[in-house]
């Protein structure tokens, strides 16, 4: 569907936590507050962008199931509480009825603790948090709010004190708290509660500055190039290379995607450019790296040196977060640089954690520390293979 009609699969029923959740159907007058972007469906679904006409019609069903249950033990007076975003398309804006949390840890590395009542959780991040349990013993919504102008959809599971029973209704029905929220429906924070700045909270901690210069830098502009093609590169990454013979030995199976001449213990800048309408969440396998600025309105120097004397209020080199991946602003001209130290060889992936565009191309290969990797042992390409050769067409997800 999303490669012959462009469809993007992006209208969820629910958001689930732990596997659990309800399909809540919103009042259409609720639904219509936030139709800045497009007429939604009863799902809270924009019409898509592309394709429309292929797509059978949905409509929202509620469901009772059980909320997931997070519940303190006697005498806690902390719940710490990790978060880890396994899905495919919406950003989620994470926030507990009346309740601060404490940022501790990003990534599986602690960070300089900072207290707020909301963050972000993109696609394959990992967020801990410490929840001081100094409120009113009762249930409180976990809220996860989609941040993607697509769908306007929340998901909700409960933080329970110790010793309370569940609440539930005369059919057997779970009842959601009825707690006071920090967020809205799309996310935005309602009052003066604070939400988490992706930039400038995660200090590193113990403090680990990045290297104040770099060797290399590699400029990628995010694109769609068709309704089914996402690109990082010149070209979408071809799927059909997974097929062919491994790129460690031969050449051939690298193709425009990949990127090689990055030394063992070098540093490296990766400057990621928006050329379209979309968020992307970017990962880097194989090492952390230092996302030390963002901004607006394209990068227009040459490399991040002559950025860092032009611009050095879109730039943190003293503590910014160290992560496994970045994210990229959407719209047209938003950038994010990371810098990283290539600590040992690897052939390391590069791509964004949308499925839409991880499956339409976006994504490349580094080969890293390529210098010191050892040739292939002999053995190695004589092991169990395929001699299939994929015809070399053009195009993602062939
Ligand atoms: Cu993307």
């Amino acid at each position: 569907m999303f490669r012959d009609a462009g469809v993007t699969p992006d209208c969820a029923a629910s958001l689930v936590t732990n596997g659990k959740g309800r399909i809540t159907c919103l009042d259409p007058e609720v639904i219509k507050q936030y139709s800045k972007h497009g007429p939604r469906n009863d799902m809270g679904c924009l019409v898509p962008r592309h394709g429309a006409e292929f797509t059978n019609k949905r409509t929202c069903k509620e469901s009772n199931t059980d909320f997931e249950v997070v519940q303190a033990k006697d005498g806690q007076e902390y719940l710490f509480l990790n978060f880890i975003h396994p899905g495919a398309h919406h950003e989620l804006r994470i926030s507990i009825d009346e309740h601060d949390m404490w940022l501790v840890a990003a990534d599986g590395d602690f960070v300089k603790p900072k207290k707020v009542q909301a963050f972000n959780l993109n696609m394959g991040d990992r967020i801990s948090v410490l929840v001081p349990l100094d409120k009113k013993v009762g249930d409180y919504a976990i809220r996860l709010a989609s941040l993607s102008t697509e769908q306007v959809i929340q998901g909700l599971s409960i933080l329970r004190y110790p010793n309370q029973p569940d609440a539930r209704d005369k059919h057997g029905v779970m009842l959601a708290p009825t707690s006071t929220s920090h967020i809205n429906l799309v996310g935005d924070m309602i009052s003066n509660s604070i939400a988490m700045d992706e930039l400038t909270d995660l200090s590193p901690f113990p403090a680990r500055q990045p290297p104040a210069t770099s060797d290399t830098t590699l400029r990628f502009m995010a694109n769609q190039t068709s309704p089914s093609t996402w690109v990082l590169a010149s070209e979408p990454h071809q799927g059909f290379r997974q097929q062919m013979p491994p790129i460690l030995w031969n050449e051939e199976s690298r193709g425009p995607t990949t990127f090689s001449g990055l030394k063992n213990g070098s540093v490296v800048d990766i400057i990621y450019e928006n050329g379209a309408y979309a968020m992307h969440p970017f990962h880097k396998h194989n090492h952390k790296a230092f996302i030390i600025g963002r901004g607006e309105g394209y990068f227009i120097w040459p490399d991040v040196a002559t950025a860092l004397k032009k611009a050095p209020e879109n730039f943190n080199m003293i503590d910014p977060p160290l992560r496994d991946g970045a994210r990229l602003s959407a719209g047209p001209g938003s950038w994010t640089v990371i810098r990283y130290t290539i600590t040992f060889p690897a052939m390391s992936m590069l791509h964004c954690h949308r499925i839409a565009h991880f499956a339409g191309g976006q994504q490349i290969v580094l080969v890293e520390g390529g210098d010191t990797m050892p040739p292939a042992p002999d053995y190695i390409k004589h092991l169990t293979h395929s001699e299939f050769v994929p015809p070399l067409r053009y195009g993602p997800l062939d």
